[in-house]
């Protein structure tokens, strides 16, 4: 669809200067508003990666058997500065804890694959078990990126709802001054296994130094929470429906154009 988009704005763009060039025709203007819509609209997203931005996304790769709290998958770091931290819960008990075990989960296993990281949030911005990865890429400063997932409560006594902070970081110190929140996951709704959550965010013009995505568990209220969460993606957003429509009409524009010349 891109590559059929812009090889056909590239070809009306060649027809374009000819036409300035030796001929004055009256449809020039119409043609030329009609070409720039359209390459502004086909060329935004063409210039996007497609793909999930986020390695071992699913937290299925693990080196290793650990039966311990406070291990993650490689890929991820430790961000919040209490030990043991964020822990990854197996169905086997393979790696980390298993569901029902320390931090409960009780009757809740892996959304996706087997494994699934948890953290909490103690009440307090400094004990949060916030955990994270370099990117591999930096985000690109004022492009739309969609985060989503899926969050699950431990269901552990006295404990509450709670949800994902989403953060940029120049480190993985949480609590780092240059860190921004560029948005949240909302809180479990408190029924019970695992709901879908997606976020979409703007990265800031500082995006190039900020090298690190945390995820930082949120409580509501005072009680502390501890949260589950799994099959995470970060992708570039696509254009809205609205937008391909909008193209679609300058695509038409387009071809209206060039007949009236012929
Ligand atoms: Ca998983
Ligand atoms: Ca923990």
């Amino acid at each position: 669809m891109h590559g059929m988009a812009r090889g056909l704005w590239r070809s009306n763009n060649r027809s374009l200067v000819s036409h300035r060039a030796f001929d004055m025709n009256p449809t020039t203007p119409r043609l030329l508003f009609a070409a720039i819509t359209t390459a502004t609209l086909v060329c935004a997203p063409a210039t996007q990666a497609a793909g999930n931005l986020i390695r071992n996304s699913s937290f299925e790769t693990v080196n290793g058997v650990v039966h311990d709290q406070g291990y993650l998958p490689a890929e991820f770091e430790q961000t919040g500065n209490i030990s043991p931290g964020a822990d990854t819960y197996s169905n086997d008990d393979s790696y980390g804890i298993q569901p029902g075990g320390f931090g409960n989960f009780t009757g809740a296993t892996a959304q996706d694959g087997i494994r699934f990281a948890a953290g909490a949030d103690f009440g307090s911005f400094a004990l949060v078990e916030a955990f994270g990865q370099q990117l591999t890429t930096a985000l690109t400063a004022g492009a739309t990126y969609d985060f989503s997932g899926w969050i699950a409560d431990s269901f552990r006594a006295g404990t509450t709802r709670g949800g994902f902070d989403l953060l940029l970081s120049p480190s993985t110190a949480f609590g780092d001054a240059g860190a921004v929140t560029v948005g949240s996951l909302a809180p479990t709704t408190g029924v019970g296994g695992w709901e879908y959550r997606t976020v979409s965010f703007t990265a800031p013009v500082n995006a190039a130094t900020l090298g690190y995505l945390i995820l930082a568990p949120r409580s509501v209220g005072s009680s502390e929470a501890y949260i589950g969460i799994d099959n995470i993606s970060l992708t570039t957003a696509v254009p809205e429906p609205a937008t391909w429509g909008l193209m679609g009409l300058g695509l038409l524009a387009l071809a209206g154009a060039s007949r009236r010349r012929r």
